[in-house]
Parts: C-alpha cells; sequence; structure tokens
C-alpha cells in the first residue's frame, strides 16, 4: 500500500475512560456513580459484569504510563471521575482529586500530554436520584465539579473536553435505556440533551475563567448518515431525521447557537435565555469519534423503546461488509467523508476515538482496521482538512459498558484475572506509526 505521512505536530495518542479502566469503586471516598447502580440491575450488564476489578488502573496507573512510553504515545486521553472528585455530586474529596494530580504528574515526567475528558459517563448517583440530566440543575453542578477539576490542575492541563458523546447518555441513558441510568422516557431524554449542552457551556465558561491557556472543546460520536435509496422520500426523509438525532442536535447550538428545528420539538421550550449563548461560545477544536458510518431506510415498522426519538421507524438495513466483533460494519472512507463535511464548521479537528473491538493478541483484524482508517484520516488532510491528531480507542481492554468485559478494544491486551498486560500486535503496529509519523510503503 502507499505511504501515507502526516503533518509535522500532528498528535499521535491512545485514549481511555474512568469508570471503564480504574476499578477500585469503593475506595478513597469514591461514591457510586450510575454506571455503579446500572450494573447492579439484572440482565443489564453481559455477564453481570461491573466496574470492579475493571483493569484496576487505580493502582496500575504508573505501570500504564510506562507502558504508554514504551510505545511512543505523545498524548493520553482520559476522563476524570465525578463522583470520586466530588462524591455524589457534593463537596470536594481531596483524595480522590489526588488521583489526577498524580496521574497528570506522571505523564508530564514521562513527556505524554495529558488531554483531560470532565464527563465520560459516570454521573453521581445521587444525581440521577434527584433527576439525573433530566433535571437542569445537574448542569450547575457540572459547573462546580469542573471548577474543583481545573483549579487543582490549570497549571499542569491545556488540553480540556467538556463531554464525551453526550448522544449516548442522553439518548443510549434516557430513551433506549440500554446505558446508564436506564431510562425509557424519550421527553428526559430530550431534557438530557439540552442540559448536557447547558453543562458543555458553563463548563467551558468554567475553564476560560480557571485556565487562560486552555485549549478546550467537546467530543461528539458522529456519523455520516445516507438514505438506501436517494430517490426514495422516506429514506431522505429516515437520513434526515437521524442526521438530526445524531449529529446536527449537537453541532448546531455549539457552531450555530441554535437547535435544528426538525427534531426533538420538545427542545425549544427547555431553553432559557442565555442559554444558547454559552452553548455557543468558541471551542478551540472538535473531538470526532469515529466508529462507522449509516445508510438508514424509512420503511421499517415502529419500535419502542429506542434511541431515536421521534424517529422509531427507521431501519439500518445491512451491508455486504466487514463486521468487528461488536457486529459494527468497517468502512473507513466514512471518515473521509465525515472529517470533509465537518471542515465548513471552522476549527481544527481532532480524531478523538477510533478503533474496533476483535479478539486476541495477534490482532491483524485491528492492524488492518487502524490502517484503513489513518489512511483515511490522511485522505482528509490531503483535500485540505485541518485534522491535528488521533486518539486510538483504546489503550487497553475495559470495560464496554452494557457488553462488560466481552468487547476488546485495546491495544494492550489485559488479562482481568491477573492484570497481566501484553502488547498486542497492533500495540507494535501502532508504535512504529507514530515513530514514523506514518506508514506504508
Ligand atoms: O467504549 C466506548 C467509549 O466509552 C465511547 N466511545 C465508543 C467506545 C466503543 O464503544
Amino acid at each position: 500500500m502507499s505511504r501515507v505521512t502526516f503533518p509535522a505536530g500532528f498528535v499521535w495518542g491512545a485514549a481511555t475512560a474512568a469508570f471503564q479502566i480504574e476499578g477500585s469503586t469503593t475506595v478513597d471516598g469514591r461514591s457510586d456513580s450510575i454506571w455503579d447502580a446500572f450494573c447492579r440491575v439484572d440482565g443489564a450488564v453481559r455477564n453481570g459484569d461491573t466496574g470492579d476489578p475493571g483493569a484496576d488502573h487505580y493502582n496500575l496507573m504508573a505501570d500504564d504510563v510506562a507502558l504508554m512510553k514504551s510505545m511512543g504515545l505523545q498524548a493520553y486521553r482520559f476522563s476524570v471521575a465525578w463522583p470520586r472528585v466530588r462524591p455524589d455530586g457534593g463537596a470536594v474529596n481531596p483524595l480522590g482529586l489526588s488521583f489526577y494530580d498524580r496521574l497528570v504528574d506522571t505523564l508530564l515526567d514521562k513527556g505524554i500530554t495529558p488531554w483531560l475528558t470532565l464527563y465520560h459517563w459516570d454521573l453521581p448517583q445521587k444525581l440521577e436520584d434527584m433527576g439525573g440530566w433530566a433535571n437542569r440543575d445537574t448542569a450547575y453542578r457540572f459547573a462546580e465539579y469542573t471548577n474543583t477539576v481545573t483549579e487543582c490542575l490549570a497549571d499542569r492541563v491545556v488540553h480540556w473536553t467538556t463531554l464525551n458523546e453526550p448522544w449516548c447518555s442522553a439518548f443510549l441513558g434516557y430513551a433506549g435505556g440500554i446505558h446508564a441510568p436506564g431510562r425509557t422516557d424519550p421527553e428526559a431524554a430530550t431534557a438530557a440533551v439540552h442540559h448536557l449542552m447547558l453543562a458543555h457551556g458553563l463548563g467551558m465558561r468554567a475553564i476560560r475563567e480557571n485556565v487562560p491557556r486552555a485549549v478546550a472543546g467537546v467530543t461528539l460520536n458522529l456519523f455520516p448518515v445516507a438514505p438506501v435509496d436517494p430517490a426514495d422520500e422516506s429514506d431522505v426523509d429516515a437520513a434526515r431525521a437521524i442526521d438530526g438525532l445524531q449529529n446536527r442536535v449537537f453541532l448546531d447550538p455549539v457552531f450555530d447557537g441554535s437547535y435544528p428545528a426538525d427534531v426533538l420539538p420538545g427542545l425549544a421550550e427547555l431553553v432559557q435565555p442565555g442559554d444558547m449563548e454559552l452553548i455557543s461560545a468558541p471551542v478551540d477544536f472538535l473531538g470526532v469519534n469515529y466508529y462507522r458510518d449509516y445508510v438508514v431506510s424509512g420503511h421499517g415498522e415502529p419500535r419502542l423503546p429506542s434511541e431515536w426519538v421521534g424517529a422509531e421507524h427507521v431501519t439500518f438495513p445491512p451491508r455486504d461488509l466487514p463486521l468487528t466483533d461488536s457486529g459494527w460494519e468497517v468502512n473507513s472512507d466514512g471518515l473521509t467523508t465525515l472529517l470533509v463535511d465537518l471542515a465548513d464548521r471552522g476549527v481544527p479537528l481532532y480524531v478523538t476515538e477510533n478503533g474496533a473491538a476483535y479478539p486476541g493478541i495477534e490482532d491483524d483484524d485491528r492492524v488492518t482496521f487502524l490502517d484503513g482508517h489513518i489512511r483515511a484520516i490522511g485522505a482528509a488532510i490531503d483535500r485540505g482538512v485541518d485534522v491535528r491528531g488521533y486518539f486510538c480507542w483504546s489503550l487497553l481492554d475495559n470495560f464496554e459498558w452494557a457488553e462488560g468485559y466481552a468487547k476488546r478494544f485495546g491495544l494492550v491486551h489485559v488479562d482481568f484475572a491477573t492484570q497481566q498486560r501484553t502488547l498486542k500486535r497492533s500495540a507494535h503496529w501502532y508504535a512504529r506509526v507514530i515513530a514514523d509519523n506514518g506508514f506504508g510503503e
């Protein structure tokens, strides 16, 4: 295959999230999150898996940072656990905060740039008991939590992300019921969309106030969407609806200061004076998480519960494409399409997650997946798109939400019984890509 080379300064990293790797869910003052509670619901998570012991990163952090160094990672994207830092969403817990203080110091000591995400789905359960993201007050609690983390780490962390994939929090959590908190209430999901976006806006304000040199933004899971038959009106309408619910409902408020008029009509009445100004305050980058694209049809029967609020009849007919172990179709061209489409949002783009579940340590299928997707980024850059970095999902095998530990996304294999780490073939391959700032002949 032909050679791909990336611009000087292109950032090569890997990503994780607190609940997926840390374990130690009951130590040092941490409170329950919605995921701890959801894991206790019979049948909610495959095999009854829970956040413990996870990949025991809470205890093995220094070893894990040494592994990152051995792979040549330049940046590490991780999330902070709100229930460690402000248990129950209440008072600050210095012991919980000190874990991230040490993590950041350890990274910096090894020359690895920390990329910190404030919210990757582990809402304190106590806040869920008060309505969770369906309650506007949660956005203000998020701002307090952001103040705590920024005040502690402003001197060392430059790269800040408010939310990871608010689509999953709102729609899988409050409408589809397949993520924590497991609710199936479309109105609550609509409210969650606005309150998550408000949390983003309030979080950005706190970051700007406390971290003058911050490079700050939000990460969205974005999907190119096309109709099965571009000449069929219902397919075209289905594509518009899914694009609206997946992409535009989060992109438009951040970049245009308004919600799209064609999806979630209930959103408009939740907006209070000043909200959209906060939500659309400038971001320094957009984080793009890409796993697959969608081709949709409008000819299905409505199914409930569904995460597709107002578009429950839309279907996703399978195509003749390879599948990952999660059953997701592999189409790396979709990443080029997406990045090219996003270029006119006018901010630098970082691919903050991309990867796939495959079993095994000799994971040639992951190498093929990463090769294709990183080439797709190269193709977007060749077309003039300002893409500045790539974070592979994920550094370690981890807790894949409702799938528990059954799906392995790591570059590094984790034996969850012994916590033994083993670099997979893909980790060795990725290390060479980083060292050469590209690959191929
Ligand atoms: O594991 C998740 C991650 O937490 C968010 N983005 C998608 C990944 C794979 O499903």
